[in-house]
């Protein structure tokens, strides 16, 4: 039997008094040979280890993702999002399968500075949506992620009700790496979802960077969330997100903070007069809502589907997919060969020398890139080259 003894722990406050009554027990003995062995035999022994999943084949992701099988939708991003390259071509695969179900969905980016409401509005409007027959898939865009593992994740319970229904999908951004890993795995599991039969994709990212600009090019209507206080500094918003934006929401126009909220409105609708709006025959427009309140979530959504028809009769919409997909597919083209590049040994070689060179004025810039890429092998760099598009052979 183990012996357990007591004592005060090293952060009792200064003026201990008797109605501190925290104390430190020693511990179990023999619990370092296993972290729980001691605590649950039947863990020690394994006889209680969770089984592992049987991996499935790429038919059965298809028709699980057809047949809208969360779990399998779920399995399914896992491995879009793996970096282990052997998973990539299936993962492709299984995309590949999937392609004919994509492109039904309503798509939907949400940008706004941190604390304007993204997720409160995420939440309420959902629910919403849900209410009303559609079924809504809610993903995010936060390249910082590696970190945190991104606010959204914090955010499942924030979005307590949304993420308990049935109709709803919260997915978190896929962990870390570069904006354009992050976001070829969030375009891919927009796909997905879309494939699973959610007709409403709701992607969160936060204002502030490049991850919006990233947002703007894989949804169909873009809202800015923004606070009161606008004529005063901006809050930081850039001019710029002003200009992609196809609605521009004043949120928590609500309580003590409405008529605020209307001054600002009336402030940004004045901004937006000098603005180039965002899509081609649509005006954007300043809005009031209140995610709490839940006032103008109903109004938004006529926005957005006024907005669905404006440019789908106008063929707007569809140039804007196009002109989307084409764009991916020359973005991830830059990024490859960035990386092709800059992590080619004898590229790396000879830098230091050469920007050296630059930098005594021996050199030009323009002559320096000419050396570079004359140095450079492409057919070299691709056979060691060991990433995503160049899986080993397992
Ligand atoms: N009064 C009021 N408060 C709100 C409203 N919407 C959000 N809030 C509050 O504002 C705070 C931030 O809301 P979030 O939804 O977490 O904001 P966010 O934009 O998702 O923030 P990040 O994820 O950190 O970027 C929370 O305390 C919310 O309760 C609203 O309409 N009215
Ligand atoms: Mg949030």
């Amino acid at each position: 039997m183990p012996s357990y003894t007591n004592s005060k722990p090293e952060w009792a406050p200064d003026k201990d008094d008797s109605n501190f009554a925290c104390s430190v027990m020693s511990g179990i003995d023999g619990i370092k040979d296993t972290t729980v062995g001691n605590l649950n035999p039947m863990l020690k022994t394994g006889a209680m280890k969770p089984k592992p999943k049987k991996p499935l084949s790429v038919e059965e992701f298809v028709k699980g993702v057809s047949e809208g099988n969360r779990g399998i939708l779920s399995r399914a991003i896992t491995l879009i999002e793996s970096n282990n390259p052997n998973h990539f071509s299936k993962a492709q695969q299984v995309l590949q399968g999937l392609l004919p179900r994509t492109g039904k969905a309503l798509r939907v980016g949400i940008t706004g500075v941190p604390g304007a409401g993204k997720s409160t509005t995420i939440e309420a409007f959902g629910n919403m949506l849900c209410d009303m027959g559609h079924r809504v898939a809610v993903l995010a865009v936060d390249p910082t992620s590696s970190v945190t593992r991104g606010s959204i994740l914090g955010d499942k319970t924030r979005m307590g009700t949304l993420s308990t229904r049935p109709e709803a999908f919260i997915r978190p951004s896929p962990a870390g790496g570069t904006l354009g890993g992050v976001a070829r795995k969030s375009r891919e599991t927009m796909l997905l979802c879309e494939a699973a039969g959610y007709d409403v994709i709701l992607v969160e990212t936060v204002g502030v960077g490049q991850s919006e600009t990233t947002v703007r090019s894989m949804v169909d209507f873009f809202m800015l969330i923004v606070l009161t206080g606008a004529g005063d500094e901006l809050q930081g918003i850039k001019k710029g997100i002003m200009e992609l934006a196809d609605a521009i929401v004043v949120n928590k126009a609500d309580g003590d903070n409405y008529l605020k909220a209307k001054v600002a409105r009336a402030d940004y609708e004045r901004m937006l007069e000098y603005i180039r709006p965002a899509t081609e025959g649509w005006k954007t427009h300043a809005y009031l809502a209140s995610a709490v309140k839940k006032t103008g979530l109903k109004e938004l959504w006529d926005i957005i589907r006024a907005f669905q028809k404006v440019t789908t009769d106008s063929g707007a919409f569809h140039r804007r997919r196009e002109a989307q997909l084409l764009e991916w597919v020359h973005s991830m083209i830059d990024e490859h060969l960035h990386n092709l590049f800059f992590d080619d040994p004898v590229v790396l070689g000879r830098m230091p020398e050469i920007e050296e060179a630059v930098l005594k004025g021996t050199i030009s810039p323009t002559q320096a890139v000419a050396e570079l890429i004359h140095i450079f092998d492409i057919q070299r760099a691709t056979e060691r080259h060991v990433d995503l598009f160049h899986p080993k052979k397992a």
